[in-house]
């Protein structure tokens, strides 16, 4: 409520780049800006010279200063509602300094209610050492990587030799790319060599796949579906899964989970989606074992978010570890708010 507060404690399990964000109002209130990184260092530190979150989200801003609506029907049926204003941590194509030679670990963290960003960072050698917070066992080359709203992405990169040199950070719209940061060499030198390191893999537990049980998910849009609420305003309806769309709810009326799981078993959900446009898909309070894709070799990684294209058909694979009632929603605000949401039970 309004002037409250409440404390929150816990021991997090996983070291990561991960993030924060309310789930009330929430094109509004995630539109304005209530988002957040929250970074917890490995239990053992790794060491960089430089370690930057970066935050990457457009303003919904008109030319006056004002703020420009959220959403609109039209487009929560489609791919969503940008803002006009991008920016990193606030600033358009911002410059950071480095030192020449330093070990540089960039943060980049999708805060956006709906834009897809695709880095790039052509001409310059740069490692991908972790995916939506959880780090991969071998860091991999970086050439594109696409990240929908939520998503997040660990970059190691050892700067330029020479005081002065630039390194630019591109966002890939089609084949064209656009600037988005970059890095430039200071005067000072470190007079070291850095390498790449690997990050230490976080606890996750392995799923038994000999044993899982598969779960289908179906993800589709249905625009004839507009039911009315008791005041006769339209509340939209355009994305379902399993044919349903989340009705939205209260403390005294909660609707059915989408699944209900054995607690300690392992589940495949296969995620198909049967729309035309891409959905970041998130599960709370687990961490998925991404196993294939109909359109693309995987290289098994661990994620909370998984990004689907359109007609993709994603397998992924985790231990229902965790007792409770998880959100399962696209990570596009505008979908979410229009059906594509639901939660599963864990007990
Ligand atoms: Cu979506």
């Amino acid at each position: 409520a309004p002037g409250a507060d409440f404390e929150y404690r816990f021991t997090p399990p996983d070291a990561g780049t991960i993030w924060y964000h309310p789930h009330v109002n929430s094109l509004v209130q995630l539109g304005k800006g209530l988002v957040g990184a929250l970074i917890v260092d490995e239990a053992e530190p790794i060491r960089f010279d430089a370690d930057i979150p970066l935050l990457l989200k457009n303003w919904h801003i008109r030319e006056d200063g004002s703020f420009a609506p959220f959403t609109s029907p039209r487009a929560a049926f489609r791919m969503g509602t940008p803002g006009a204003w991008e920016s990193v941590n606030g600033e358009q194509n911002p410059v950071h300094n480095v030192a020449p030679g330093a070990l540089v670990r960039l943060r980049f963290l999708n805060v956006d209610n709906t834009v897809m960003y695709k880095l790039a960072i052509p001409d310059y050698p740069a490692w991908i050492i972790a995916i939506d917070g959880n780090p991969i066992a071998q860091p991999i080359p970086l050439t594109e990587h696409e990240m929908g709203p939520g998503m997040r992405l660990d970059v190691a990169l050892i700067a330029p030799e020479k005081p002065g040199q630039n390194v630019a950070i591109k966002n890939a719209k089609g084949r064209l790319l656009f600037d988005l940061m970059s890095l430039q060499t200071t005067a000072a030198g470190l007079g070291a060599t850095r390498h790449i390191p690997s990050l230490p893999v976080n606890p996750i537990p392995t799923p038994d796949l000999a044993n899982a049980e598969k779960l289908n998910f179906v993800f589709e849009w249905e625009g004839a579906i507009t039911p009315t609420d008791p005041e006769g305003k339209p509340k939209h309806a355009f994305w379902t899964i399993n044919r349903r769309a989340w009705e939205g709810m209260s403390a005294d009326n909660i609707p059915e989970p989408v699944a209900t799981l054995t607690l300690g078993k392992t589940y495949i959900f296969r995620l198909r989606n049967m729309t035309p446009h891409s959905h970041p898909i998130h599960l709370h309070g687990f961490t998925w074992t991404v196993l294939r894709s109909n359109q693309k070799t995987i290289e098994p990684y661990h994620t909370d978010t998984v990004l689907l294209e359109k007609n993709e058909l994603v397998e992924v694979a985790f231990v229902a570890d965790n007792p409770g009632r998880w959100m399962y929603h696209c990570h596009v605000i505008e979908h979410m708010k229009t059906g594509l949401m639901g939660y599963i039970t864990v007990r």
